[in-house]
């Protein structure tokens, strides 16, 4: 465990609860969990990019995808003393509108049952309904308020199936601006396979997860800004996955083809009232530091600023592909670029540690 002084915090850290595996085991299309004969062994299969013949269809599935005591375990591998735990992709996107409303009651009623087997070590995004509408979205929303242990919510890119700058979320993302609770936005969908062209099959999950995530994720933030959400939500709060895919980087390029669009000049859309997307970097958006590297991880400083960036592991995904048990790669990768980033032992590195997160979550019991 880390010294009391300085907590660490991993607010990218995810699970399937059991009732989730169960309902993964009764499907044949993606999500689904089966064995492919002659091996017996489960493999979960989540992305569309990966549902194909070959040895990268989906991955092994064991107990650390499911087993809340092995999320302890890895946590006290890894000297990490509170997780943000949050429910892996593809979340409740594909379940159909009538089961939406039981299947998040159940779903988050469970994961926040979990955490309290460890109080003041784990707290929870909960999960929407998305399928469901709106009203059943925010009914769950204010439950989520009121359990223990929640903190905000995990949500990808396609809201309610026409992506973040549809209208009709508008008065979701009100509500959870009114609840406090922030959005952790992680991607899953990645970009259309057509883009990785005819060997894709050939680099197992490198493209969809190293590019086609992180520009998901980008191209669902940059809508958002365009379509005027941060000006209608004004205290809307986003954790972006993957500090940000993209958009720290390109939020220069992003901001300038704002300015020099006439278009949108046309639209009265340029007008002072305009929050920039430096504006929302620095007031909407915190950025978690799951980049495995010192030069992504500056620039998300930069952008965004030392003290709203949070430390996170991705785990049970990226875990080593030898040896069993003993600390994993991704993850002091991650330690290391925050180390290089803000200096071993600094006040800021201890911020981006854990301190931020607590500040940001309240992670207190
Ligand atoms: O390895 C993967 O596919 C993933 C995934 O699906 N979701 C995630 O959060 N990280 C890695």
């Amino acid at each position: 465990m880390a010294s009391a002084k300085s907590p660490v915090v991993d607010i990218h850290t995810h699970v399937y609860p059991p009732s989730y595996i169960k309902l993964l085991k009764s499907r044949s299309s993606i999500p689904y969990i089966r064995s492919f004969p002659p091996s017996p062994a489960l493999r979960l299969v989540i992305l569309p990019a990966e549902d194909t013949e070959s040895t990268s269809r989906g991955r092994p599935v064991g107990p650390e995808y499911y087993d809340i005591n092995k999320k302890i375990e890895f946590m006290d591998t890894h000297s990490i003393d509170i997780s943000v735990i949050s429910l892996a992709n593809p979340w409740l996107d594909w379940v159909p509108a009538a089961e939406a409303a039981k299947a998040a009651g159940r779903i988050n009623s469970e994961v926040n049952e979990e955490c309290g087997k460890f109080p003041g070590r784990l707290f929870a995004f909960g999960t929407l309904p998305l399928s469901g509408g709106k009203d059943i979205i925010v009914t769950e929303i204010a439950r989520l308020k009121e359990l223990k242990y929640m903190r905000g919510i995990i949500l990808g890119t396609t809201g309610l199936g026409k992506g973040l700058d549809d209208p009709e979320l508008l008065p979701i993302f009100q509500a959870l601006q009114d609840a406090e609770l922030p959005i952790f936005l992680h991607p899953h969908y990645g970009l259309p396979g057509s883009v990785w062209g005819e060997r894709a099959s050939d680099y197992g999950h490198v493209l969809p997860l190293a590019l086609g995530f992180p520009l998901e994720t980008s191209i669902g933030v940059t809508r958002m800004i365009l379509s005027g959400v941060f000006e209608k939500v004004p205290d809307l709060q986003m954790i972006l996955a993957h500090s940000g895919g993209t958009l720290p980087f390109l939020a220069g390029r992003i901001e300038s083809c704002i300015e020099h669009d006439a278009h949108l000049k046309a639209e009265g859309k340029l007008g002072k009232r305009r929050k920039t997307v430096w504006d929302i970097l620095k007031k909407n958006i915190y950025l978690d530091a799951v980049i495995y590297g010192e030069i992504g991880l500056k620039a998300a400083i930069q952008a965004s600023g030392e003290d709203r960036v949070m430390f996170g592991t991705d785990h049970p995904f990226f875990p080593p592909l030898d040896e069993e048990g003993g600390k994993w790669l991704s993850v002091e990768t991650n330690y290391e670029a925050i180390k290089s980033a803000l200096g071993s032992g600094s006040e800021e590195a201890k911020g981006a540690l854990g301190g931020n997160a607590i500040r940001v979550l309240n992670l207190r019991v």
